[in-house]
């Protein structure tokens, strides 16, 4: 992550470095305006295809990204953009390629779930429910090959838990004891359903038990929480010990995809969940608690602008992929 320069006065004042508070604040500053800012787009219909949006889920992305380096692997999903820009995806580069413009990160052929950028670990979002754990499966034999003290970690929702997919991927990591951390983000929907519909287990916790997996159950809206549950579990992986399995407990704000109108939803449970908004929180904590200066939050929230508006700009003024490149970058 960048680093962020402090004021005078604020270095030092907690347990959790303040420049790492900031970056956290920075993260899911920037995957919500990210957010905002696309859903907006997609309405004008300047965004083609599906969008499924993070809001409200930024402090599990950012709380536990910041742990990572480039050189460590993640999974994503159909609603990845908060994993990809927290592991440090470039906001130009995405939103061009949500745009369907040549300057993508896929040419403007894959779209919202196909980011991906090998170089800083981003093995690839994925519209296949479950698809991300049997690669990172694959990441993890390599990272533990590599003997380099790399992590792997495949984001999934509790959705994904009834895709064989997850049983098989967290058997082998189990088996091959792999360097990876489940991170499963219970929303608490999968599509249009809710979690005591599909799910025979109250958490996602006692599906790593019966693969011999020690989990961690963890509140998904409160980004210091996640952040400090996952920084030892993160060192563990790093000094041999894993696979181990974390639940983040936390809620989508948006329909399953843009323009869904959520109609399955009870009313007012959106708003109840908005009462916990783990930004707005997370704000009013470095102020009280971390004594961060007002200002120096103003400050990120106007850089974080500043750069949606320039990948706003960038995306709108690229071109389109040429018809004759359709064929190219593709396996036949
Ligand atoms: C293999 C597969 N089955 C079904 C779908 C359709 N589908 C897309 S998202 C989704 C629900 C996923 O729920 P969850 O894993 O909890 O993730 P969330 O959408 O809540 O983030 C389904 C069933 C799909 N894309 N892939």
């Amino acid at each position: 992550m960048k680093k962020i320069k402090l004021k005078k006065g604020e270095e030092g004042l907690s347990h959790i470095p303040n420049e790492e508070l900031m970056s956290l604040y920075q993260t899911m500053v920037k995957i919500r305006g990210f957010e905002e800012r696309v859903s907006s787009l997609f309405s004008d219909g300047l965004i083609p295809g599906f969008l499924h949006l993070y809001i409200g889920q930024e402090a599990v992305a950012s709380g536990i990204c910041e742990n990572l380096s480039k050189e460590d692997y993640i999974t994503s999903t159909h609603r990845g953009h908060g994993h990809c820009i927290a592991k440090g995806a470039d906001v130009k580069k995405m939103m061009a390629e949500l745009f369907g413009k040549e300057t993508g990160y896929c040419k403007g052929k894959g779209g919202s779930m196909h980011v991906v950028d090998v170089e800083i670990g981003i093995l690839g979002a994925n519209g296949i429910v479950g698809a991300g754990m049997p690669i990172a499966v694959g990441a993890g034999i390599t990272a533990k090959t590599n003997n380099k003290g790399q992590v792997v970690i495949p984001f999934f929702g509790e959705g994904a838990t009834g895709i064989g997919y997850f049983h098989e991927a967290v058997n082998m990591a189990s088996v091959l004891k792999l360097p990876i951390i489940f991170v499963c983000e219970s929303n608490q929907y999968a599509e249009f359903t809710p979690r005591e519909t599909h799910l025979p287990v109250k958490t996602i916790v006692e599906r790593g038990g019966a693969y011999g997996i020690e989990s961690f159950l963890v509140n998904g809206n409160d980004v210091v929480e996640v952040y400090q549950t996952m920084k030892p579990i993160i060192n563990r992986v790093r000094n041999g010990e894993g696979p181990f399995l974390v639940e983040c407990v936390t809620n989508r704000w948006s329909g399953h995809f843009e323009g869904d109108p959520q109609r399955y939803r009870p009313e007012g449970e959106i708003d109840e969940w908005k009462k916990n908004d783990p930004i707005k929180n997370f704000r009013s904590i470095l102020t009280s608690e971390y004594h961060i200066q007002e200002s120096s939050l103003v400050s990120i929230e106007e850089a974080v602008k500043l750069e949606l508006d320039e990948a706003e700009k960038f995306s709108r003024e690229s071109p389109f992929p040429n018809e004759l490149s359709t064929l190219e970058d593709v396996y036949a």
